[in-house]
């Protein structure tokens, strides 16, 4: 058996090879596009296994999508490449449509025309649902998006549906909430406090000075989860009898507040909120500022540069029908999910 990965050096693409080489026989091949400086670091755990190979290819160029699907001629195609920040999708709009959208769309034709019984999962995204109208939010929730990276996935949503139809494809696009980990982005919110939380714990430690984190809308509210327990999920969703989309999420919301909160008590840094919008603080508390010798105080400030042209205010997953048609359940809560995320960075802390 072979199963291609692309979006191997991201956080989704390494948590499945490495779920798939512990869990199947198969030969997985990683693709990943030319870089002048890649960074292997989430694949430290998997480079040198004998079923793993690393492959070139660009979800932008179908010349090399063509090549890969006609060479290796994979059973499984789990698409996880993408432009996959939401904040910047403003910044290059045509980028992230021709990588999430046209790219999925090269994949999808590749598959019909070189390999048509290969197995496809499309990357969805919780993101598609954009300006809620209900909570918590199923797979019949209306597409309104919010940002080009929303509108990129549900456009990609729309193409795995007419080639699943029309060419009678095993294609899924299944729509995943956020999900985290030690293998997260440093500019995602999760990963940004928890490298902050670490960075400041150390400074404190060392009785040196410190910047506090800066972060822009604090009120919007996430359902998160962890990645290592979303590739399962993705695994079962392409070993259906017939193909079928899923939401997979941890069906609770938090804000990006309470991240903050939960992160700062895991390093035993007390805190407190002051201020109002944009002036808005957290402080390390009266007690502790006496313990750590005085030095500067606020933990987290606001930036407003890092608001974004408009919000998605709300997410919060309904992941019944996969609980119950594929039997997968998230195993790492939230609070989990935060202490992980914390103390890795704080043992692994670099300067
Ligand atoms: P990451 O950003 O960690 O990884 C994405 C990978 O895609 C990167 O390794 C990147 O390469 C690669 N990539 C970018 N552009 C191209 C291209 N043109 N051709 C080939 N590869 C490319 O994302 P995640 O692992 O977190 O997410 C995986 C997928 O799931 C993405 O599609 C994302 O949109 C989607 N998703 C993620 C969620 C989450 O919460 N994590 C939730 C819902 C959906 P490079 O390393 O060179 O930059
Ligand atoms: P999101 O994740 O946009 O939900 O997309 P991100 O962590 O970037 O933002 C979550 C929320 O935090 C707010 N926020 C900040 N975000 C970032 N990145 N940096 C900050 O400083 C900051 N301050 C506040 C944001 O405004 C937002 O409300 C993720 C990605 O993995 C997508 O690929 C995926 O499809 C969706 O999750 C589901």
């Amino acid at each position: 058996m072979k199963i291609l990965i692309t979006g191997i050096l991201g956080q989704d693409g390494a948590n499945m090879a490495e779920y798939l080489l512990a869990n199947t026989d198969a030969k997985i091949y990683g693709m990943m596009r030319r870089s002048a400086n890649p960074n292997y670091k989430n694949c430290i755990n998997f480079i040198n296994s004998e079923r793993f190979e690393f492959i070139y290819g660009d979800l932008t160029d179908s010349v090399s999508i063509d090549d890969v699907i006609q060479k290796i001629q994979p059973n499984y195609f789990i698409n996880f490449g993408a432009q996959s920040f939401v904040g910047c999708s403003w910044t290059i709009p045509l980028q992230t449509f021709e990588t999430n959208a046209s790219g999925v769309l090269r994949c999808l034709e590749a598959i019909r025309k070189y390999k048509p019984d290969c197995r496809f999962y499309s990357a969805g995204s919780s993101e598609e649902f954009g300006d809620v109208s209900y909570s918590p939010q199923d797979i019949e929730h209306p597409i309104r998006p919010r940002s080009p990276y929303g509108a990129s996935k549900a456009s990609a949503r729309h193409n795995v549906k007419v080639y699943r139809e029309s060419y009678n494809l095993y294609a899924v696009h299944g729509i995943l909430f956020n999900h985290e980990g030690t293998k997260r982005g440093e500019e995602f919110v999760t990963r940004k406090i928890s490298k902050g939380v670490a960075r400041i714990y150390h400074a404190i430690k060392n009785k040196k000075s410190y910047d506090p984190i800066e972060l822009g809308n604090l009120d919007s509210k996430r359902d998160w989860s962890d990645s290592e327990d979303f590739v399962d999920g993705v695994w079962k969703m392409l070993n259906q009898e017939k193909p079928k989309d899923y939401v997979l999420s941890s069906d609770e919301t938090h804000s990006i507040r309470e991240f903050v909160e939960k992160s700062f008590e895991e390093a035993g840094i007390e805190g407190v909120w002051h201020g109002q919008r944009i002036n808005e603080q957290f402080s390390i508390s009266k007690d502790s500022y006496q313990k750590i010798n005085g030095h500067s105080s606020i933990l987290v400030k606001i930036n407003e540069k890092f608001y974004r042209p408009a919000e998605v205010d709300l997410l919060l997953g309904d992941s019944t029908p996969a609980r119950q048609e594929l039997d997968w359940k998230p195993e790492i809560s939230f609070d989990k999910l935060v202490s992980k995320m914390v103390r890795f960075d704080i043992d692994n802390f670099e300067k």
